[in-house]
């Protein structure tokens, strides 16, 4: 039998980043949140009798540039392309075969690239194969390209098991691609199609069952979104319900969907059943018109706060994604956002500058107007647009920005969500009393992570000691979702490091008062 061909599947380091939770990670004692699914659906593909794979994430380990192999795979996402172009460069120079794919070759690379011998661009799981065949025939394109979206109801299970699970936060399981909406500002759609593709129960359950098996106990649905097809949702849910019922330690799960979950008067409780209890909605702005200007119609056929409570009601811990700088927004949004986001009690919010991703109608209208800042802008999605909005300038924007951060992420403002949400919740789910997390078989591990937690509300100024105090009475009112509070606690470390480290964690003058268009820096 000829000699296996190896093949070196590596992800990138993606470098700290507001969305992956980078800067508690290292306190949690894990390398990154979750895998990046990727290289190992990929892999599960291959044929084992012509292939061996090993696959690197650079997030949780290290990259060995002289790995012995005939193909190097990397994959490409906008916020990792300088790491990619790097090692790709250092494959090269070693004499490797080097192969691309992702969200970025996508975009960016349909007419191939110098440092790579082969481009792949779309969802691969076709022309992956074909290049494999190619391959072993001697006869590769440079570039393989895929126009339609692939069902997924027949792919095998990723292979979870070449992955350094143990460093990982969260398990990663995708159980759809696509969403039927059209927010003009979103590249999902761009890259994965507005048709909603699911896999089958089947397949569901096989996943389901081989992370539990490798140990996780929470696992994140990293699909767009999720309930994008209702009925199918439904089905999936009570499916995830049963499953995680006839456990003797069940799951629990956090996913991304529409904030008009919560308007089907089933879904939201079938949500919590399942135990997926936190959940990422994109409530984006409570101003109408910015809405509508952004094609998120979906958001406009709902009371976006009404929804909150009705999930924080049943249980579902929800973490809100906001913009400022749409069209429609003037030096007043910052504080309406604030407030708007003060009352819906969601302790986590993401806020990001409005940006247009490649690939989105928003860009190709904003190039038409002369508004479009270049994707270089776009190198950190967090602190950085690449927008000239309407109303105001990108100083101003900026500026409005960083207050509205540092307002949000201000001890005491954050204290008030806490509090707002922990009145709103419900006993805990009764599967919570059979719930183990996985650090409790660690519990050395779960003693440092509360020490290191200590130490840092303790040792890193008076404000934030002030802050712990205030946090204790919380614990104890509600002693049933301890668990919870002490991981906002964790992730208000997060955001603050964060904000410390783009130099945002300051005190700004409030943006209404800034008329000249000058950059403004912050007050002491
Ligand atoms: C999980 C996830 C995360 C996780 C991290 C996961 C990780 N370890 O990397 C978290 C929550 C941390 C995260 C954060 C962010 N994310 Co994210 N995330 C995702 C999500 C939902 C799933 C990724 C995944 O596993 N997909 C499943 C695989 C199977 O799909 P795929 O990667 O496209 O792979 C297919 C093809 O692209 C191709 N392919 C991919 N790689 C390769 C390699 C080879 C060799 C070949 C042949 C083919 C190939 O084949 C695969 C099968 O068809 C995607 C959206 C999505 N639906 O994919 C967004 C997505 C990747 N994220 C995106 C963004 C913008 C971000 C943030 C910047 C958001 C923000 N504002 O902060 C941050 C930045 C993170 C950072 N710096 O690390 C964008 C990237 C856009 C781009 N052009 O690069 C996406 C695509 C969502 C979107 N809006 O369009 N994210
Ligand atoms: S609902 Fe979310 S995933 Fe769907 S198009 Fe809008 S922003 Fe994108």
């Amino acid at each position: 039998m000829p000699e296996r061909k190896k093949i070196y599947l590596v992800n990138p380091a993606s470098g700290s980043n507001v969305a992956g939770l980078s800067e508690c990670i290292d306190l949690l004692g894990y390398g990154y949140l979750c895998a990046n699914l990727s290289l190992p659906t990929l892999a599960a593909l291959v044929d084992e009798t012509q292939f061996e794979v090993t696959i690197c994430d650079e997030n949780v380990d290290t990259v060995d540039l002289d790995f012995p192999c005939d193909i190097v795979g990397l994959t490409i996402y906008h916020y990792q392309r300088e790491r990619t172009y790097e090692l790709a460069a250092e494959f090269r120079r070693r004499g490797r075969f080097v192969i691309v794919g992702g969200p970025f070759a996508t975009q960016n690379l349909q007419q191939g690239h110098p440092l790579f011998d082969v481009v792949f661009v779309g969802e691969a799981e076709h022309t992956w194969l074909q290049f494999l065949e190619d391959y072993l025939a001697g006869r590769c394109r440079k570039i393989y390209d895929e126009y339609t979206h692939p069902d997924i109801a027949s792919l095998p299970p990723p292979r979870f098991d070449l992955m350094r699970n143990e460093r990982y936060l969260l398990g990663a399981i995708q159980i759809s691609r696509g969403c039927p909406f059209r927010c003009d500002f979103c590249s999902c759609t761009v890259l994965y199609g507005r048709e909603m593709r699911y896999k089958t129960d089947a397949q569901v359950l096989a996943e389901l069952n081989q992370l539990h098996r490798l140990g996780y106990r929470a696992l994140f649905i990293l699909d767009d979104n999720f309930a994008g097809d209702r009925q199918r949702a439904r089905e999936i849910l009570l499916l995830i319900r049963d499953w995680n019922n006839s456990l003797k330690e069940p799951v629990m799960f956090s996913t991304s969907a529409s904030v008009d979950i919560a308007g089907q008067s089933d879904l939201a409780p079938l949500f919590a059943d399942a135990m997926i209890t936190n959940v990422f909605v994109g409530l984006e702005t409570p101003n109408e018109r910015s809405l509508a200007g952004a094609q998120k119609f979906q958001n406009l056929k709902t009371d976006p706060l009404r929804d909150v409570e009705l999930m924080h009601r049943v249980g579902i811990d929800v973490a809100a994604g906001i913009m400022v700088g749409f069209d429609d927004d003037d030096l007043t949004i910052f504080r309406r956002q604030f407030e708007f986001l003060q009352e819906s009690c969601i302790p986590v919010c993401f806020a990001g500058m409005v940006l247009a991703p490649d690939g989105t109608p928003l860009k190709e209208r904003l190039i038409k107007e002369g508004r479009y800042l270049g994707s270089e802008s776009v190198r950190d999605h967090t602190f950085g647009t690449n927008v000239v909005p309407k109303q105001m300038t990108v100083e101003q924007l900026r500026h409005g920005y960083f207050w509205l951060m540092s307002q949000l992420y201000d001890e005491e403002n954050f204290l008030v969500r806490v509090r707002g949400i922990l009145e709103r919740f419900p006993k805990p789910h009764p599967l919570m009393k059979r719930y183990k997390p996985r650090e409790i078989r660690r519990p050395l591990k779960l003693l440092s992570v509360l020490y290191r937690l200590f130490v840092y509300y303790m040792t890193d100024g008076p404000r934030l000691r002030i802050m712990a105090l205030r946090f204790i009475p919380l614990l104890f009112r509600r002693w049933d979702h301890v668990a919870t509070t002490i991981y906002w606690m964790i992730a208000f470390k997060h955001f603050r490091q964060m904000l410390i480290k783009h130099g945002v964690y300051k005190r700004y003058p409030e943006p209404e008062i800034i008329i000249t268009g000058e950059p403004v820096g912050p007050v002491s």
